[in-house]
C-alpha cells in the first residue's frame, strides 16, 4: 500500500502500566502496553508504511496542549509524575476531595473518576510526545491531504477530557489534530470507531466540530456513564450508533454507514479518524463480546472511506497484541481500496 505514512509517538514506552485494575482487585496485567503499539506498527508494516519516529516534545506541542487542557490538570499531571518512581503508580484513593497539598492519589481523584489507569514516571512524557506525533502528522495531512497520514500514538486519548484523564488516556489526541487542522483554516468532523464512546471527545465537539461515534452501550461499558450524563447521549454536534451485544458484522458495518452518511451531512472538509482497534470481539476489554473479528475490519474501513473526504487517522485502543497486526491490515485495505 503505497503513500502510508506513520509519524511514531516514539517515547511510548515511557508509559508502561503494569496492573489493571478496572474490574477491582486482584487486577490482571495492564492492557494498554508498549507491545500493543509495536502490533499494530506490525500491521502497517506489512503494508508497506513508511515509518517516521517522532521523538521528545517541542515548545509549539507543550503550547498545544495548554491550549487544549485546563492548566491546574495539566500541573497536577506534570508534578505528579515527576514525583513517581521507576515501576511505581499513582491511583486515585479519594474522589473529589482533598486540598492543593493533599498527597498525589488523593489529588488523582480530581482529574479522574476510575482506578484503571495508573499514572506512572514517564505517563506525562509519552503523552506530550504523542502530542507531539498527532501535531507531526497534521502538518504533513495539511501538506500533502488524501488519506495516507495516521498518528501511531498511544496512550490513547478519546476518553482524555480538558480537565480529566481515566480511560488510558490523558491528552486527547484527537482533539489536537482537530484543534491543528482547524488552526490552518479546516473545517473538521470527528469520526470515532473505538468499541468505547469517547467521552473525553465528546467534551470537545460542537456544532462546528461535530463528533460521530460507533460504539458498545457507554452505560453498560467503560466509560460507564450515568444515563443522566449529557456525553450518553445524542446532542449538538454529538452523533451516536449504539452496538448491542447481540448486533451481527452485517448490522455493525450498516450502523458505520449509517453514521458516516450522518457526520458528511454536517459538511466538514475533512475528517479526524479516532481508530480504535478494540471492536474485536478477540479482545478481552469487551465487556459485551461481539461477534465482529479482524477480517470485519475491511467492510469498516470500506465504510469510512465512503466519507468522501480526506481523512488524517489518529489510533485508539485494540489491546488484542495475538490479532491488531491483521486488525490493522484488514481496516487499511477496506479503508485504502
Ligand atoms: N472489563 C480505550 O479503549 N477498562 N480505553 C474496562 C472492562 C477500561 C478503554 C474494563 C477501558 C478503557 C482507549
Ligand atoms: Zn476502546
Amino acid at each position: 500500500m503505497t503513500g502510508l505514512r506513520l509519524f511514531l509517538g516514539a517515547d511510548h514506552h515511557r508509559h508502561a502500566p503494569l496492573i489493571d485494575l478496572s474490574d477491582g482487585p486482584p487486577g490482571f496485567p495492564h492492557l494498554e502496553t508498549p507491545a500493543r503499539l509495536l502490533a499494530m506498527l506490525e500491521g502497517f508494516e506489512r503494508l508497506g508504511a513508511d515509518i517516521q519516529p517522532v521523538r521528545g516534545v517541542s515548545a509549539e506541542t507543550r503550547a498545544a496542549v495548554a491550549a487544549l487542557h485546563a492548566p491546574a490538570y495539566l500541573e497536577f499531571l506534570e508534578a505528579t509524575c515527576r514525583s513517581i518512581g521507576p515501576l511505581e503508580a499513582v491511583l486515585p484513593t479519594v474522589f473529589g476531595g482533598g486540598g492543593p497539598d493533599a498527597p498525589a492519589p488523593v489529588r488523582a481523584g480530581r482529574f479522574c473518576r476510575e482506578i484503571g489507569t495508573p499514572l506512572t514516571q514517564g505517563a506525562f512524557e509519552a503523552a506530550l510526545n504523542a502530542a507531539e506525533a498527532v501535531r507531526a502528522a497534521a502538518a504533513a495531512f495539511l501538506e500533502a491531504g488524501g488519506d495516507g497520514v495516521v498518528a501511531a500514538v498511544r496512550p490513547p486519548g478519546h476518553h482524555a477530557g480538558r480537565a480529566r484523564y481515566g480511560g488510558y488516556c490523558f491528552v486527547n489526541n484527537a482533539a489536537l489534530a482537530a484543534e491543528t487542522l482547524e488552526n490552518a483554516g479546516r473545517r473538521v468532523a470527528i469520526l470515532d470507531v473505538d468499541y468505547h464512546l469517547g467521552d473525553g471527545t465528546a467534551e470537545f465537539a460542537s456544532p462546528s466540530r461535530p463528533y460521530a461515534s460507533l460504539h458498545a452501550d457507554p452505560v453498560a461499558n467503560y466509560p460507564y456513564l450515568d444515563p443522566a450524563d449529557a456525553a450518553a447521549r445524542e446532542g449538538p454536534g454529538r452523533f451516536y450508533e449504539t452496538v448491542p451485544p447481540s448486533a451481527s458484522v452485517e448490522a455493525i458495518h450498516a450502523g458505520a454507514e449509517r453514521l458516516v452518511a450522518r457526520l458528511a451531512a454536517a459538511r466538514p472538509d475533512c475528517v479526524v479518524l479516532s481508530l480504535g482497534l478494540d471492536l474485536n470481539g478477540a479482545d478481552y476489554i469487551q465487556d459485551e463480546e461481539l461477534s465482529f473479528r479482524a477480517p470485519d475490519f475491511e467492510g469498516l474501513g470500506a465504510r469510512v472511506s465512503a466519507l468522501g473526504l480526506p481523512v488524517l487517522t489518529v489510533l485508539e485502543g485494540g489491546y488484542d497484541v495475538a490479532t491488531l497486526p491483521d486488525c490493522v491490515t484488514a481496516f487499511m485495505t477496506g479503508f485504502r481500496g
